[in-house]
C-alpha cells in the first residue's frame, strides 16, 4: 500500500522540515533524489520520501535494504548557514531525533550507536547518512537521509541480517502508521534543528550521551585498516568520540565502535 501523503503536506506546510514533500513510489535513493533538488535550489526543509529505494544507500557503498511498502525513506534538505566545520554535530543531532522518535514507540530501550545507528533490544531499526556539499568554507547544504523500519517482519530481512536488524513492527508486536512515524521524524528534526541553530551544542552532546549509554565502557574502533582501543569519556565539543587509552586521550572522528565484552 503506497502513502497517502496529502495529510502530511497539509500538517507541515507552515514549518520548516516537511514544508515541501516529494513523494516517489520508487527512487534509486531519497539521498541522491534530494542532492539533485537542492542542486536545482529547493528550499530548506524539502523532505524526499519514496516507498521504496532501488539503491538504497548506507556509508561507504553499503547497501540499505529498502523494500515497497514497509518502511520510511526519507531525506531531509537542510541549509544551515554555518562554516563547514561547524556542521559535525548534524549526524547527532539527527541520531538524537530519531532516538526520540523510536523512544515513542519503544520506550526505555533505545539506544544510539556512534555514529550513526539507533539500536532496539541491541538490533539495528534506524540508519542515517549525512551528505554535505560545501560552498567556500561555509555549508551550501546538508542531506539527512534517515531509513526507519517500520512494519518488516523478520523474514521480510535478508537471512544475514535477521539476527541484527529489528523493526518498530517487531519489537512493539503491532503495525504502525507510516505516516504518523513520518511525521513524528518531521516534527523531530525540527525540534533539534532549531536547538542545533542556536547553538546549544551541550543539550544535543548531553541527549546523546545520554541515549548512547557509552561513557565509561571500553571500546574498539575499527577504521580502515586500523583500530583504536579505549574507554570512552565523552563527546568533544564538535561531536567526536573521545577515548582514554594507553597513550593518553585520543578523538575518534570515523569508524565503526564495537563495545569490548569483559
Ligand atoms: C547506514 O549505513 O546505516 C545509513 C543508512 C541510511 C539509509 C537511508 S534510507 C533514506 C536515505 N537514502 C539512502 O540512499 N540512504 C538513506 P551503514 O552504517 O553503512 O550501515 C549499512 C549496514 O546496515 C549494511 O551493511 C547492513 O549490514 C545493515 N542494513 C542494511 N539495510 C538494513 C536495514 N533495512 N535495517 C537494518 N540494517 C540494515
Amino acid at each position: 500500500m503506497n502513502m497517502n501523503v496529502e495529510e502530511l503536506r497539509t500538517f507541515f506546510a507552515r514549518r520548516v522540515v516537511g514544508r515541501r514533500i516529494e513523494y516517489f513510489e520508487e527512487v534509486e535513493s531519497t539521498n541522491s533524489e534530494a542532492l539533485r533538488l537542492a542542486q536545482q535550489g529547493a528550499p530548506e526543509g524539502t523532505v524526499v520520501m519514496a516507498d521504496a529505494q532501488t539503491r538504497g544507500r548506507g556509508r561507504l557503498d553499503r547497501v540499505w535494504e529498502s523494500p515497497p511498502s514497509k518502511n520510511l525513506y526519507l531525506s531531509v534538505l537542510l541549509r544551515p548557514d554555518i562554516p563547514a566545520v561547524s556542521s559535525s554535530l548534524i549526524p547527532l543531532m539527527t541520531g538524537v531525533a530519531v532516538a526520540e522518535v523510536v523512544a515513542q514507540y519503544c520506550p526505555g530501550r533505545v539506544r544510539l550507536k556512534w555514529p550513526n545507528d539507533v539500536l532496539v533490544g541491541g538490533k539495528k531499526i534506524c540508519g542515517m547518512l549525512t551528505e554535505m556539499r560545501t560552498r567556500g568554507d561555509r555549508v551550501q547544504f546538508v542531506i539527512i537521509g534517515i531509513g526507519l523500519n517500520v512494519n518488516m517482519a523478520r523474514l521480510d530481512f535478508p537471512r544475514g541480517l535477521r539476527e541484527t536488524a529489528t523493526s518498530l513492527r517487531i519489537e512493539t508486536g503491532c503495525e504502525a502508521q507510516r505516516l504518523d512515524a513520518a511525521a513524528r521524524l518531521f516534527e523531530q528534526t525540527e525540534r533539534w534543528y532549531r536547538i542545533f541553530l542556536q547553538g546549544d551544542s551541550a543539550a544535543i552532546r548531553e541527549t546523546w550521551l545520554r541515549y548512547a549509554d557509552i561513557v565509561g565502557r571500553r571500546v574498539e574502533v575499527v577504521f580502515g585498516n586500523g583500530v583504536q582501543r579505549g574507554t570512552v569519556s565523552g563527546l568533544d565539543a564538535s561531536g567526536a568520540l573521545v577515548l582514554e587509552g594507553e597513550t593518553g586521550a585520543q578523538r575518534v572522528l570515523a569508524g565503526d565502535v564495537y563495545i569490548e565484552r569483559l
